[in-house]
């Protein structure tokens, strides 16, 4: 019994003398890459601001290459937190996503804990479902928990000695002539940092992007749509999943829409889209099954009266943010990553890949120009924003497109004439969402082939009319019909237009 008191009292003592000279070497590390900026040494230090999904991969990028890096994050560490915060809770994973994870060895263990999607699964108004298959057999998108997703990476990021991360540590303020950096911790306490590369992943309403506001030449945009998001989960039936599980399912009603993804518990999460105005207008449970029975009366059963009534009213509706900014950078001291460079709508399933494409794009210039900040920094707005603002713009198109009359039949119309087209030449016509989804085509070159493509089209319509058109007088003209049985004697036209009068 002594012994066993002993013993503990043992580890905690070494493992507070542990954490203690952690602690100073951290501080003499931090001193040391302070005299290194001016000595040119090996390690540079490196910081990511923010340790959501891009900055978490983003930690992993930069300590592959041997950099010293720190994460700091405002929040608790979510592997060890009890609450999840509200963002939401899974998220479409493609091709461009699985190439970054790839390159850090980490594709594996995502996709074999994700969900594959071979298709969109269309609900029409009268609960008739039509799957619509993504591609080929091998082009499915995945569904991923979020937060798994982040703890993983995070998990991986420190697998490196050369990898710090801090939690509970909010950027305040920094400053691009010197790269001080301020954190704020919940105790009330403030930590000071140095680096010689700052990488804000801090997402959409990032704290690092407030000093480029500050700055001349520093274009930035944001657009709230009148849409909020919100969740509710489809619990499974019998322990089976209530719908069939390796689809997309889509409940495409105009102004509303319906999405839901399947989870690994046998839950769907689905994600409502309404005007703000319309989610205000709803105060009551019953006016929440009303609602239901009248644009979504299939899933009623299926998530349960009762929990709609209470699930409805648990949070309110979340806002969508559209951002766009350039440049992405200051100097060979500041670059800005996945959200914090460019927020964008939900609409076409991409903010976290392009924010994964971001870290590989930046990961392949890298290598071109020898790790050399000063142009790579450069190098990476030039060739990163017009596909950053690409992928925003036809985001935003697609909200507008699809609220304004996209119907479950219209949607079917649509997807199947994509299909058809690529189809009948594969070559000359890829869909838009093919090339997005599956491809690594650069955004911008995707818009121009889908401008060029819908011309291409265009063009081949209006050489088939004209010669339906010139066939047919050709024909006229070579076998002329009789007249006088094709022209309508006055007196009939008159009986004929009484009759369209008279009821
Ligand atoms: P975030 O995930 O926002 O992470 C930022 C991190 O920085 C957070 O951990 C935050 O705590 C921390 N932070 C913030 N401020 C500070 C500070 N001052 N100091 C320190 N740390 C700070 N994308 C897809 O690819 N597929 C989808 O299917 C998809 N579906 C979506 C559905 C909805 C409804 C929404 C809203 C988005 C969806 N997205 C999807 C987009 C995706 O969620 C984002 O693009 C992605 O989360 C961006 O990652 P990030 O790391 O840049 O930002
Ligand atoms: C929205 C919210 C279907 C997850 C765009 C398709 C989305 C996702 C589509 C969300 C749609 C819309 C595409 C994918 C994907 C479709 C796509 C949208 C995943 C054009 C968790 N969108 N999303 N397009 O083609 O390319 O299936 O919250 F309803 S995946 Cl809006 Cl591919």
């Amino acid at each position: 019994m002594l012994l066993l008191f002993l013993k503990s009292l043992l580890t905690i003592l070494l493992s507070v003398t542990w954490n203690w000279t952690v602690r100073v070497s951290d501080h003499q590390r931090t001193l040391s890459t302070m005299e290194e900026t001016t000595g040119r040494s090996t390690k540079r230090k490196v910081v990511v601001v923010g340790g959501g999904l891009v900055g978490a991969l983003n930690a992993c990028f930069f300590a592959k290459r041997g950099f010293d890096v720190e994460v700091f994050e405002s929040r608790e560490d979510i592997r060890k937190a009890k609450v999840v915060n509200g963002r939401s809770i899974n998220l479409a994973l493609s091709h461009r996503g699985r190439q970054a994870l790839k390159h850090v060895g980490m594709e594996e263990k995502i996709v074999s804990k994700g969900i594959p999607m071979n298709a969109r699964m269309i609900h029409s108004l009268s609960g008739k479902q039509s799957p619509i298959p993504y591609g080929r057999k091998g082009q499915f998108i995945l569904s991923v928990d979020r937060a798994n997703l982040n703890k993983e990476l995070l998990t991986e990021a420190e697998t490196y000695p050369n990898t710090k991360l801090n939690f509970d540590h909010k950027l305040q303020d920094w400053s691009a002539e010197t790269g001080l950096m301020t954190f704020a911790r919940s105790d009330g306490s403030n930590e000071e940092i140095k680096a010689d590369l700052i990488v804000g992943c801090d997402g959409a309403f990032s704290a690092i992007r407030k000093q480029f506001l500050r700055r001349s030449r520093f274009n930035y945009s944001q657009t709230y749509i009148p849409h909020g998001y919100m969740e509710l989960t489809m619990p499974p039936i019998n322990g089976e999943f209530a719908m069939k599980p390796n689809y997309l399912h889509i409940w495409p009603r105009n102004t509303f829409m319906m999405i839901a993804l399947p989870n690994l518990d046998k839950t769907f999460t689905c994600t409502l889209f309404m005007p703000f105005e319309d989610f205000e207008k709803i105060t009551t449970g019953d006016e929440v099954i009303e609602f239901f029975q009248k644009y979504f009366p299939d899933t009623i059963p299926l998530i349960g009266v009762n929990a709609l009534k209470t699930d409805y009213f648990r949070l309110p509706a979340q806002a969508m943010v559209s951002i766009k900014c350039s440049p992405y950078h200051i100097g060979d001291k500041c670059v800005l990553m996945g959200d914090a460079a460019h927020a964008v709508v939900p609409f076409y399933g991409q903010g976290m890949n392009a924010g994964f494409e971001d870290c590989l794009v930046f990961e392949e210039i890298m290598d071109q120009l020898n790790e050399d900040f000063s142009t790579v920094l450069p190098e990476y707005t030039r060739v990163r924003v017009p596909d950053d603002h690409a992928i925003a713009d036809l985001a935003m198109y697609n909200y507008i497109e699809m609220r304004a009359h996209v119907n479950s039949k219209w949607f079917l119309f649509r997807k199947h004439v994509d299909n058809i087209l690529h189809f009948l030449m594969p070559v000359t016509i890829t869909p838009l969402y093919t090339m997005v989804t599956f491809t690594r085509t650069r955004y911008h070159e995707a818009v121009e082939r889908w401008h060029w493509q819908d011309k291409v089209v265009n063009r081949g319509l209006l050489f088939s009319a004209t010669g339906v058109v010139l066939g047919g007088s050709y024909l006229l003209i070579k076998n002329p019909p009789d007249i006088n049985k094709l022209i309508v004697p006055a007196e009939k036209m008159w009986d004929r237009l009484v009759a369209l009068w008279t009821p």
